[in-house]
């Protein structure tokens, strides 16, 4: 049993290396809430609000985060005796939505349960695969940067990559990168910005031999990403669309995807994550690891659960340099040999930079 007795916020403000486009925004920096959760034992979690500032890619935003963590999800959680993560998740289904805010406490929770069973997160999660095979999401850029940035991550070891799309930015960049790389991992991401009118875009697509399309068309929409599904021979991948199993059951019955982005901070934390891994598993959907540049923290999340036996589809977990000139853990991940290694220390698989967390912290709050 344990119990929370204090949570810290500090409000981050980390620039990115480098700057990053998709179909509907751009992004230079990462603003973001980080979440310290103490025990009356004196054990440490730490996890992340991966929202961004503004609602595009979710309705949740740094803000929503914020309000939900300090309003509604602390009241529910502090002086509780909590057993295990699965006991944390009933108490948090409680509350409806804000999938973003209470998955950076349950992640931060599952880092103190591993500490406690002193096991890395990884082994306790049932996976025992340290070096994880990984893929790089590409944002949009002109064709010569970008074949560049692609020249890059090939050489690097990345063995997947990913490219954003948009209409009037979709068939040339893939043609012009398939002539080059014939035997590439290759897949479009297009954040939903097509509908069904467009296609003809996807007929297109379709002769380029990609792992996938993610994300063509809008948000909510299941029965047209069920019509394009049934015309195209690509898989099609949600991601925007899925927050939870019952998302993942509509898709797959309906017929509206074939894969699954599968992001722990989308559907609520890796409770419900590790639940559509066993379903997506049983019914023959592909389920791989997103991200949502994350930090080294919330990417320590990423890595444990892309280690799982069937995730092995190389996911959006770039190393740390990727990202940020300077992360916030002590082990920013580095690829070797287009793998990223999982620290074999118990816990959640990382320790915080105090230095740097004060460096890029706006401001710090605390909550008991
Ligand atoms: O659509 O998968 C996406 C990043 C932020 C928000 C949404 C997405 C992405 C990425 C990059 O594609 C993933 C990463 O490298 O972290
Ligand atoms: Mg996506």
């Amino acid at each position: 049993m344990m119990k929370f007795v204090e949570m810290k916020i500090y409000r981050m403000k980390l620039p990115l290396a480098q700057s990053f486009s998709n179909s509907q925004t751009t992004l230079t920096y990462r603003r973001f809430d980080l979440v310290r959760l103490t025990t009356t034992t004196g054990e440490v979690g730490w996890g992340e609000t991966v929202a961004f500032e503004t609602p595009w890619y979710t309705s949740e935003t740094v803000t929503t985060c914020h309000d939900a963590l300090v309003n509604y999800i602390w009241p529910l959680i502090r002086n509780k005796e909590i057993a295990d993560p699965k006991a944390l998740n009933l108490i948090l289904n409680k509350l409806k939505g804000h999938h973003m805010a209470r998955s950076a406490v349950e992640t931060s929770f599952w880092g103190i349960y591993a500490e406690k069973n002193k096991q890395p997160l990884y082994r306790l999660l049932g996976s025992d695969n340290a070096a994880v095979a990984v893929g790089i999401s590409l944002g949009m850029n002109n064709l010569e940067d970008l074949m560049q940035e692609v020249q890059a991550a090939v050489e690097k070891g990345y063995t997947r990559v990913k490219i954003k799309i948009k209409p009037g930015w979709d068939i040339l960049p893939v043609q012009t990168i398939r002539q080059s790389y014939p035997h590439l991992k290759l897949m479009v991401d297009a954040n939903g910005a097509y509908d069904l009118a467009d296609v003809d875009v996807f007929k297109a697509l379709d002769a380029y031999d990609l792992e996938m399309i993610e994300q063509p068309i809008g948000d909510d929409d299941f029965i047209n990403h069920a019509k394009l599904q049934r015309i195209i021979r690509t898989k099609i991948c949600l991601d925007e669309n899925i927050h939870s199993i019952e998302d993942v059951k509509v898709a797959h019955q309906l017929g509206s995807a074939r894969a699954i982005n599968l992001k722990w901070a989308r559907v609520g934390g890796l409770f419900n994550a590790l639940e559509i891994i066993q379903y997506c598993q049983k019914h023959g959907l592909l389920v791989w690891c997103g991200g949502m540049f994350e930090s080294g923290v919330g990417r320590s999340y990423n890595l444990a659960l892309a280690s799982l036996e069937g995730l092995d589809f190389p996911g959006d977990i770039s190393e740390s340099s990727r990202y940020w000139s300077e992360d916030i853990v002590e082990q920013p991940q580095k690829l070797v040999e287009g793998r990223l290694l999982i620290p074999k220390i118990s816990g959640a698989g990382f320790n915080i930079s105090k230095k740097r967390v004060e460096k890029y912290s706006e401001k710090i709050e605390s909550f008991i």
